[in-house]
């Protein structure tokens, strides 16, 4: 089973969209291994977005991701890394598929609601930057048979 790092932004946040967000991915089946809400700090952000520094929205996506509480959680199940960007949808809301969460609930770029890591690699980096261990609660749940063949 895989894991990820996801996160309703902000701005998804504000709009009192976060259960809404939490449920499409409980409802697909994924599991809630973690979840939190908190306030990010700037150098927490500067962190986790260090591979866009130097670029001209770096600043201002420090800035926004900053500028109010965020929800972050930890999901597993099969190949959810992909499976979660997937239902995000693409980066900017205006080029993102229908029924998407970032085409569903955002227009801008600058505001796109969630956050989720893009491979293998920033999933485990992302889950170690935003939780500690002793946040991440292993369980058995019994529908997983009923997911899982
Ligand atoms: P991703 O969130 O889909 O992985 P990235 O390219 O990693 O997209 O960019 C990280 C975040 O930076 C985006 O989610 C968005 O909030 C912001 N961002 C990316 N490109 C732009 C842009 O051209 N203008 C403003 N913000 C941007
Ligand atoms: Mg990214």
């Amino acid at each position: 089973m895989e894991r990820t790092f996801v996160m309703v932004k902000p701005d998804g946040v504000q709009r009192g969209l976060a259960g809404q967000i939490i449920s499409r991915f409980e409802t697909r089946g994924y599991k809630l291994m973690g979840l939190k809400l908190m306030q990010i700090s700037r150098e927490l952000a500067e962190t986790h977005y260090g591979e866009h520094k130097g670029k001209g929205f770096f600043e201002p996506l420090v800035s926004y991701i900053i500028s109010g509480p965020v929800v972050a959680m930890v999901l597993e199940g099969k190949d959810v890394i992909q499976g979660a960007r997937d239902m995000m949808g693409a980066t900017n809301p205006a080029k993102a598929a229908p029924g998407t969460i970032r085409a569903t609930y955002g227009i801008d770029v600058g505001r796109n609601i969630i956050h989720g890591s893009d491979s293998a690699a920033s999933a485990e980096r992302e889950i170690n930057l935003f939780f500690k261990p002793e946040e991440l609660v292993s369980y058995t749940r019994d529908i997983d048979r009923w997911l899982y063949e």
